[in-house]
């Protein structure tokens, strides 16, 4: 807790988030997978970076169809990440640093191999509806690829898995299932760790007719499968579920006597939703991750059919949410493990990979709500960009080209698409120096090193005071320092070049000014009246001092100690 305006903060508002991608953050024992030792080694780099979090990708049993997302039992550490020692040595390494763990948890689905599914099988069993099943599917499409519905012999009937075949949905309307998913948080909570970010938590209440069944979607003209969210996401009863798990789980305090930070993953959440369920006093979460921003530059509900989009157009939706969010928190991110790389989508890799990291860090960073650096975003590295199949290990780019070319489309075409947005582009392991496998492994690497992150390691950036890496830290430390950052107000300004952005947070007579120029070309300088006379506290471009003029991706912050002298 810290103090801003004599009002107690929780962390996490001031804070900001490490995402780390377990297995391919740091691998210890040379099997070419990273690993909670792995990880415990890197502790004093993130101490350094100066996060006050690390979120770690699932490393519960699992037979790892999704990635660890596919968990067949959340009280087991998978051998393959550690064992419960090595979680023990971590979470002591992550506390005496003040940096908290947060686990991923995902409970809308559980894997096949889950005990509950291998009882729920069988017929007559007492676990029979922890999961959905039915004599006749509906035509939901899975977001891997085909239906969301699979024939199981043993039951005879058919189960739900939105995601993919290995990753059956559990069934919240039945009480036995939540009381489970709350007692088995809890005993996370007795481990150490300090919350949760609950993968796609939004899609637990499922929209029943009045018999308790799932309902068709429309679906488009000589089309079979179709789009089912209306069937799932943002269900009527999300609300009471999570009420239900803030009582039981959320309420409680961690070890470190802070409160458990709760984090829902949201696809497709509306910003009115996402303001009752993060309320300061009301709500249940303290913050979710919002998709609007992400799902611009492609077609609605088609993640591989990209649509040209201006990086300034994802600024200013996130900015709506800035005001739109009310009471209510935010999370801020460019990535994750499932989006393709900042740098590569939104910036210009080739030609101005620092200046356009740096200034997509800055623009996010100093807005209002947690930020969240995804693992290497804090080097600038690009997306891989792979485009053969062989190098391809993630189930929905597999399932999505196996899918497209049986409806005959020409693979490389296909190809060409997951080179842009496909999951493995971002899923390479961290580059930590500059030998053959970066540090990473003394092994192979389960998924290749990308070749153009040579040269970007974080032993070469740590030395640089000019690196994106040197860039982040300072963005870290201003959120630290500044309360205007944690809690000021909001605005956009308006100006006239639709590729250069300008917002203004304000707090109690201090206000600070972000001018940035998302794009390859140059810009004027908006008309900020007396702003240039603010303290410029960072910028991309210290040599350009207070020109009128803005370089290809400049970014300057500048900092009011009376607002009334900032435009
Ligand atoms: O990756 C996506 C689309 O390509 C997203 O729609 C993603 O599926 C969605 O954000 C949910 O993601 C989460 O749940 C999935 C898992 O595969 C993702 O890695 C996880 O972040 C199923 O558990």
């Amino acid at each position: 807790m810290i103090d801003v305006e004599g009002q107690t903060v929780p962390w996490w508002r001031s804070g900001v988030i490490y995402q780390v991608y377990l297995r391919s953050f740091a691998d210890s024992d040379g099997d070419g997978i990273g690993d909670l030792v792995g990880l415990l080694g890197k502790v004093d780099y993130l101490a350094r970076l100066g996060v006050d979090a690390v979120w770690v990708s699932p490393f519960y049993l699992s037979p790892q169809e999704d990635n660890g997302y596919d968990i067949s039992d959340y009280d087991q550490i998978d051998p393959v990440f550690g064992s419960e020692d090595d979680l023990q040595a971590l979470i002591d390494a992550l506390h005496a640093h003040d940096i908290r763990l947060i686990v991923d948890l995902a409970v809308n689905h559980t894997s096949v191999e889950h005990t509950w599914f291998v009882e729920s099988r069988q017929p007559g069993s007492a676990r029979r509806d922890w999961y959905w099943w039915a004599d006749e599917p509906t035509n939901w499409e899975s977001f891997f690829s085909g239906s969301s519905w699979e024939y199981d012999e043993v039951a005879g009937a058919h189960y739900l898995h939105v995601f993919g075949v290995g990753q059956p949905d559990l069934n919240w309307e039945n009480p036995e299932v939540r009381a489970e998913v709350a007692a088995l948080m809890g005993r996370w909570l007795d481990r150490g760790v300090d919350g949760f970010r609950l993968d796609v938590i939004n899609f637990v209440s499922k929209d029943v007719d009045a018999g308790g069944g799932l309902r068709d979607a429309p679906a488009a003209p000589g089309q079979v499968l179709a789009d089912g969210r209306d069937g799932f996401v943002n269900g009527p009863r999300l609300e009471e579920y999570l009420q239900e798990l803030d009582q039981r789980v959320f309420e409680r305090t961690t070890r470190r006597g802070e409160p458990v930070v709760s984090i829902g993953e949201m696809p497709d959440v509306t910003i009115d939703l996402a303001r009752r369920i993060t309320a300061r006093e009301e709500g249940s979460l303290d913050m979710v991750f919002s998709f609007e921003h992400v799902d611009l530059d492609h077609e609605p509900g088609d993640k591989w059919r990209s649509r040209p989009t201006r990086p300034a157009e994802a600024v200013a939706n996130l900015a709506r949410w800035q005001i739109g969010i009310g009471s209510g928190w935010n999370s801020l991110y460019w990535s994750n493990h499932d989006q393709p790389r900042a740098v590569s989508r939104w910036g210009d890799p080739d030609r101005f990979r620092v200046a356009s990291a740096k200034t997509l860090g800055t623009v996010l960073h100093l807005m209002r709500g947690t930020p969240f650096i995804y693992q290497g975003e804090e080097l600038g590295l690009p997306g891989a960009r792979w485009r053969n199949r062989a190098d391809l290990r993630d189930v929905e780019s597999l399932n999505y080209l196996a899918s497209a070319v049986a409806a005959g489309e020409p693979e490389r075409d296909v190809l060409e698409r997951i080179a842009c947005v496909g999951r493995d582009n971002a899923r390479t392991p961290m580059p930590w120096d500059g030998s053959p496998q970066g540090g990473f492994t003394t092994g192979n690497p389960w998924i290749a090193m990308a070749p153009g992150h040579r040269g970007l390691d974080a032993q070469s950036q740590e030395a640089d005071g000019a690196s994106v890496l040197a860039h982040y830290r300072a963005l870290i430390a201003l959120r630290h320092e500044h309360s205007v950052i944690v809690e000021g107000t909001f605005t956009l300004l308006e100006g006239t070049d639709p590729d250069t952005v300008v917002y203004r947070r304000e707090l109690t007579g201090v206000s600070l000014l972000v001018v940035a120029r998302l794009a390859s070309t140059g810009g004027a300088l908006p008309a900020l009246g007396p702003a240039a006379d603010g303290r410029l506290l960072l910028s991309t471009h210290p040599e350009a001092g207070s020109r009128a003029h803005l370089e290809p991706w400049e970014s300057r912050v500048l900092l009011f100690d009376d607002a009334t002298s900032a435009p």
